[in-house]
C-alpha cells in the first residue's frame, strides 16, 4: 500500500469511529414542541388543586417534565416514515413480521408476543406461570411486575443485595442478585414452590441501578441446577448493558448491541415495556423460548390484548418499535442517552443535593429523607418534595417512595420501604443540556 493510500484508508476510517471526547448527541433537532413558563404563583395554585401530587398536574402546566422517561420519547425520522408504513390488517401485519424479526436479532428469544405496554406482558406472564401461593423471588421490585405477581397468587420476595436498600453505597452493580438470599429461599420453600426467579435490568426502584453480567449468570447457574425459570424485565436492559460495557471487565471492546444479546440469553424469556429503551410512546411484549409458555401467551394475548400478531398495538406502533430497537442498541446513541443523566447528576451533586449514587440509567433519584430529616415517613417526605420542586422551578418529578411501595394487602399500612426518592426522570432525546442546567439550578 502506498502512503497516500494509507493516508486515505485512515481518514476514512476516522470518519468511520471519529474519536469522541463527549457525549454529545448524534442527532439534531427537526421539530420542536412549544412549553409554557408559569410563574411560583400559577405552580402553587396547580399543585394545590392537583392534590399536591404531581400525576394529577395538567402536563401544559409543566416546565420541565422529568415524571417519567415511559413513553416520552422523541421518535427519529426513520421511525416516523416507519409510521407512514403501518399496515393495519388485524391479522399477519408485516409490521409485526419486523418487530419479531428485530426482537429475535437484538434479544435471542424465538417467540413474540406482543402487548400494547410492559405491564400487560406482565398479566400473561404471571398468570401463565404463578400457581397460587408460589414463590416469586425479584431484584427488589417495580410497582405492577410485583402487582401482577401477587394479583396472580404469587409470593414476592426481594432478593436483591443490601447495597441497593442504602443510597449512600458506592456499588457498581446495585441490581445485583444476593445469591445466599436466593438459595436460602430455594432450601426453605423448595425449588417446585418457586414460580420463576424475575430480574430486572436496571433496577428502577433502586436508582436505575444495573445488574452485572456476572449476577444473571450466577443466578442462570442456581436456578438451572434446580429447574427454576428465569425471566427478565427488558424494559431498560439496553441502558444495563451500556453500564456493563462501562464497569465490568472484559466488555469495555464490546458494542453494547453483542452485550444485550448476551445477557438475555442467560434468560428463558422477557417482559419489555417498549415505553423506554426502545424508543416509542406506546408498546411492548413478551418474549419467550419455550414452545408451550409460548403456545399458553399466544392464546391469552387474544382475550386480554389482541391477537397475537398485534396484541393492542396499531401496526404503525409496531413499525416504530421495531426501528426504535434498532436505533437503541447503537453505541453513540445509548452514550449520549446516559451521558446526559449522568450530566444532571454531576451538576446536583456540585450544588451538594443528596441523591442515590451511583447516578442510574434513566433517572437521578433525590434522596428525600435527607431533605427533611425530621419528618415522619408516613408524612411522606418524597411527596412533599416533589410538590416543592415543582413551586419552586416548574420542574415535576416522581414520588418513589412510601406512596409507589403501596400497601399491605393484609394489613392496610404502608410498606414502608428503606429508600424514599424523588426520581427526575429524563425523557429520551427530548431535552438538553441546558434544560438538565434549569433543572441543576
Ligand atoms: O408502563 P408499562 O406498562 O409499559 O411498563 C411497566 C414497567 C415494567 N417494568 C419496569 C422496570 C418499568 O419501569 C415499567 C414502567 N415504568 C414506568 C411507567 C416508569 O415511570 O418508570
Amino acid at each position: 500500500m502506498t502512503q497516500r493510500e494509507d493516508e486515505t484508508e485512515q481518514r476514512e476510517e476516522h470518519l468511520l469511529h471519529p474519536p469522541r471526547r463527549s457525549w454529545a448527541e448524534p442527532w439534531k433537532i427537526k421539530v420542536v414542541e412549544p412549553i409554557k413558563v408559569t410563574t411560583r404563583e400559577y405552580r402553587a395554585k396547580a399543585i394545590r388543586d392537583a392534590g399536591y401530587n404531581t400525576f394529577l398536574l395538567r402536563s401544559e402546566d409543566v416546565y420541565i417534565d422529568l415524571l417519567t422517561d415511559s413513553g416520552t420519547s422523541a421518535m427519529s425520522d426513520w421511525q416516523w416514515a416507519g409510521m407512514m408504513q403501518g399496515d393495519e390488517a388485524y391479522a399477519g401485519s408485516r409490521n409485526f413480521y419486523h418487530l419479531e424479526d428485530a426482537v429475535r436479532e437484538y434479544f435471542g428469544y424465538k417467540h413474540l408476543v406482543p402487548t400494547h405496554q410492559g405491564r400487560g406482558a406482565e398479566h400473561i406472564l404471571s398468570q401463565i406461570m404463578i400457581e397460587p401461593g408460589q414463590h416469586v423471588p425479584n431484584n427488589m421490585y417495580f410497582t405492577t411486575t410485583r402487582f401482577h405477581q401477587e394479583y396472580a397468587g404469587g409470593i414476592f420476595h426481594d432478593v436483591i443485595i443490601d447495597e441497593a436498600h442504602d443510597p449512600a453505597a458506592e456499588h457498581p452493580f446495585k441490581g445485583d442478585v444476593d445469591l445466599s438470599k436466593l438459595e436460602t429461599l430455594i432450601k426453605e420453600v423448595g425449588a417446585d414452590n418457586i414460580a420463576y426467579v424475575s430480574v430486572a435490568a436496571t433496577v428502577n426502584m433502586a436508582g436505575g441501578q444495573p445488574i452485572s453480567m456476572a449476577s444473571i449468570k450466577a443466578v442462570r447457574e442456581l436456578t438451572g441446577e434446580h429447574g427454576i425459570h428465569l425471566f427478565l424485565d427488558a424494559t431498560r436492559v439496553v441502558e444495563n448493558a451500556y453500564f456493563i460495557q462501562q464497569r465490568e471487565e472484559g466488555y469495555a471492546d464490546v458494542p453494547v448491541e453483542e452485550i444485550v444479546r448476551k445477557f438475555c440469553s442467560y434468560t428463558d424469556g422477557c417482559t419489555m415495556s417498549g415505553k423506554k429503551d426502545a424508543l416509542v410512546n406506546i408498546g411492548g411484549w413478551l418474549a419467550v423460548n419455550d414452545e408451550e409458555i409460548f403456545d399458553k401467551a399466544r392464546n391469552m394475548v387474544v382475550v386480554f390484548e389482541g391477537l397475537h400478531t398485534y396484541g393492542g398495538m396499531a401496526g404503525r406502533d409496531m413499525e416504530a418499535m421495531a426501528r426504535g430497537i434498532v436505533e437503541s442498541v447503537q453505541d453513540d446513541y445509548i452514550r449520549a442517552r446516559v451521558g446526559q443523566v449522568e450530566y444532571l447528576g454531576d451538576l446536583l451533586h456540585q450544588w451538594g443535593v443528596p441523591t442515590v449514587v451511583p447516578i442510574g440509567g434513566h433517572a437521578v433519584f433525590l434522596d428525600a429523607k435527607q431533605f427533611y430529616p425530621h419528618m415522619p415517613h408516613d408524612h411522606l417526605p418524597a411527596q412533599t418534595l416533589a410538590a416543592e420542586l415543582y413551586i419552586d422551578s416548574g420542574v415535576r418529578s416522581m414520588e418513589r417512595g412510601i406512596v409507589s411501595a403501596g400497601r399491605d394487602p393484609e394489613t392496610g399500612d404502608h410498606r414502608y420501604p428503606a429508600l424514599e426518592l424523588v426520581r427526575l426522570t429524563i425523557p429520551r432525546r427530548v431535552y438538553t443540556q441546558a434544560h438538565m442546567g434549569a433543572t441543576a439550578g
